[in-house]
């Protein structure tokens, strides 16, 4: 069995599976030469050949354990039918159709296909070209992240639109995590039915919620979510990535029934061992490391991989690898792991 999957369903192996969030990106040269041909970010997520293409070169390069699909969270609002695009050199840009949030404007959920049939496309393409020993991994956005985007248009530091409209309108609010959730298990079964072995659910702004909010939309959501994917794919492991929920964790492992939980860098790797004994862990590298190599990043590697020996146990960023990191750091992080 691929390694990956063997550790998500409770095996543990050493050297740990390793993989690297966002590891197709900008740290890597061959990445922006695709991307500079392909014109912008989106047209590399919706053509096939070239989505395919920048999934495969970090597993070119670096031989890891698990690809996964080159896409982003955001391909889903826009398939509602919110505009997206992105600056250059600024981040992603939302739009509702009449410029205000209003979700009466949203397309049905069962239309989405329409614009992520090249995603799916992609999955298919990979899991024909992918080396036999790696696994492929697709993904969406949580309910709760992908809402924040949508509230707000943008990245923002602390997601404040969107945590201002669950307040003031929660009837409105719950409605759209509504709808997102129910987007985001058709977009995953079909990943799924294409080939990916595995799915991610980023609920990357999860940290911004207080405790009460936390369990209404981002708990929710996800156990609605594994329990769909549970009943149309029973064997395929979903990972859980409530980034920022500190000791939220824990619940959010026993309330979701995810297979595998990842964590973020600020959370210590042997207090969720402790807290979470038979559940396959990710994580948690601090990203920074990989712009600083030197003796600290060999140092905490090695620390994580000693203190998770016989844990199921997945190496990984506790966020994804920034466009400053030197890829010669990848190489000496996989030695450091690999021995
Ligand atoms: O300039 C470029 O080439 C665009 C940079 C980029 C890339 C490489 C963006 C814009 N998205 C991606 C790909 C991407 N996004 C992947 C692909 C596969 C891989 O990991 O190698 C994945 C899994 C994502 C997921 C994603 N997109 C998340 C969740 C994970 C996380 O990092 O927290 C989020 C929040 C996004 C939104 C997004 N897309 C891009 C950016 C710069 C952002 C963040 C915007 C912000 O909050 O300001």
């Amino acid at each position: 069995m691929k390694r990956l999957l063997s550790v998500l369903k409770g095996d543990a192996l050493s050297p740990p599976p390793v993989w690297l969030m966002r590891q197709a990106g900008r740290y890597l040269p061959e990445y922006r030469a695709t991307r500079s041909r392909a014109g912008g970010f989106l047209d590399l997520c919706y053509t096939p050949e070239l989505a395919e293409e920048v999934t495969l070169q970090p597993i070119r390069r670096f031989g890891f354990d698990a690809a996964i699909l080159f896409a982003d969270i955001l391909l889903v609002p826009q398939a509602l039918g919110m505009k997206l695009w992105f600056a250059e050199g600024e981040g992603p840009r939302l739009a509702w159709p009449g410029d205000a949030p209003d979700i009466r404007a949203l397309k049905p959920v069962d239309e989405i296909d329409e614009t992520l049939a090249p995603v799916y496309e992609t999955v298919r393409r990979l899991s024909a070209s992918l080396p036999a020993e790696t696994a492929l991994i697709g993904f969406a956005g949580a309910p709760w992240t992908v809402a924040t985007y949508m509230a707000a248009g943008r990245g923002t530091p602390d997601q404040g639109p969107a945590r201002l409209w669950m307040y003031r309108d929660p009837a409105g609010f719950e409605r759209l995590i509504n709808i997102v959730t129910e987007a985001t298990i058709h977009y995953l079964s079909r990943q799924i039915e294409a080939g990916a072995e595995v799915v991610k659910v980023f609920d990357s702004w999860a940290g911004t919620l207080a405790p009460e909010p936390f369990e209404a939309y981002s708990v929710a959501p996800m156990r609605r979510i594994v329990a769909a994917l549970k009943a149309r794919h029973p064997v395929v492991p979903v990972i859980g990535f409530p980034r920022g929920a500190g000791p939220g964790y824990v619940g959010f492992a026993e309330a979701t029934g995810v297979d595998a939980l990842a964590l973020d860098h600020t959370v210590p790797l042997d207090w969720a061992r402790k807290a979470l004994p038979k559940l396959a862990l990710q994580g948690n590298l601090d990203p920074v490391l990989m712009v600083t190599g030197g003796d600290a990043l060999t140092q905490a590697a090695r620390r994580m991989v000693a203190g998770m020996a016989g844990h199921p146990y997945v190496f990984n960023l506790g966020h994804g690898i920034t466009p400053d990191a030197d890829p010669a750091h990848v190489d000496q992080l996989l030695r450091a792991i690999r021995g």
